[in-house]
């Protein structure tokens, strides 16, 4: 019996990653990588430190920073994407959630947040969804990062729940494959192909409801 969910966060509750697309592709030009949809695409999910990697890579410029002038060029990043951040309101919450969360509340299931995001607070407050969420993954606290199980796994602990009684809740390929590697029940929204390996489906959060998903897992 499902019990809890662990949700994500950019991507399934709110739509910030065109936010961070925006601010990492400033970052990018600055440096003189090219930058394609691509390369944005494969950032999601995936935290700063190792998405600033990523991009470095594609520039061949790996080897080009220090340590202390990478951490540089991410907290520039971030300044530029906190900004946007700041301007969220609750409209900007995907279509479908707040009234699949409420459903949520309503009937009793439990809810963590699994999000790579150290921004995810943030984020929360200025969509108003704080109260649904006391309970945060502290992705400062990881030692890997999605695909690796251990986000989930610690969301899952923050709800006194077994594994195989949470739904993890999820847009990104490696986030699916972190919520199978822990042993959860997989959500995936967005393209089916992209996620192949959840256990389930929707092409939409709009589509994401508890009778949906009583009828997925038959
Ligand atoms: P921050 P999620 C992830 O959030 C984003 O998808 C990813 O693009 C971002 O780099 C990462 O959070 C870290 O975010 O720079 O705010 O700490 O999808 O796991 O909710
Ligand atoms: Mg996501």
């Amino acid at each position: 019996d499902i019990k809890g969910f662990v949700f994500d966060l950019d991507g399934v509750i709110t739509d910030t990653s065109i936010l961070h697309g925006t601010a990492w592709h400033q970052l990018a030009d600055s440096l003189g990588v090219a930058w394609s949809e691509e390369l944005g695409n494969g950032l999601k999910g995936i935290s700063r430190m190792d998405s600033l990697e990523m991009i470095l890579k594609a520039g061949g410029k790996e080897n080009d920073y220090t340590e202390a002038e990478k951490e540089k060029l991410a907290a520039q990043k971030n300044t530029n994407y906190v900004a946007e951040v700041d301007k969220m309101t609750p409209a900007n919450i995907l279509p479908g959630m707040k009234a699949f969360l409420d459903d949520l509340r309503a009937k009793g299931y439990q809810l963590s947040l699994a999000s790579a995001s150290k921004n995810a607070p943030r984020v929360l407050g200025k969509l108003e969804l704080a109260d649904y969420f006391p309970k945060i993954v502290d992705p400062a606290s990881l030692t890997h990062g999605k695909p690796d199980p251990e986000i989930y796994t610690k969301g899952a602990e923050l709800l006194n729940l077994p594994a195989n009684q949470c739904i993890g809740v999820e847009d990104a390929a490696a986030g699916v494959q972190a919520i199978n590697a822990a042993g959860e029940v997989s959500l995936g929204i967005g393209d089916s192909t992209e996620l192949g390996a959840a256990d389930m489906v929707f092409a939409d959060t709009a589509e994401v409801t508890l009778a949906n998903i009583e009828k997925k897992l038959g």
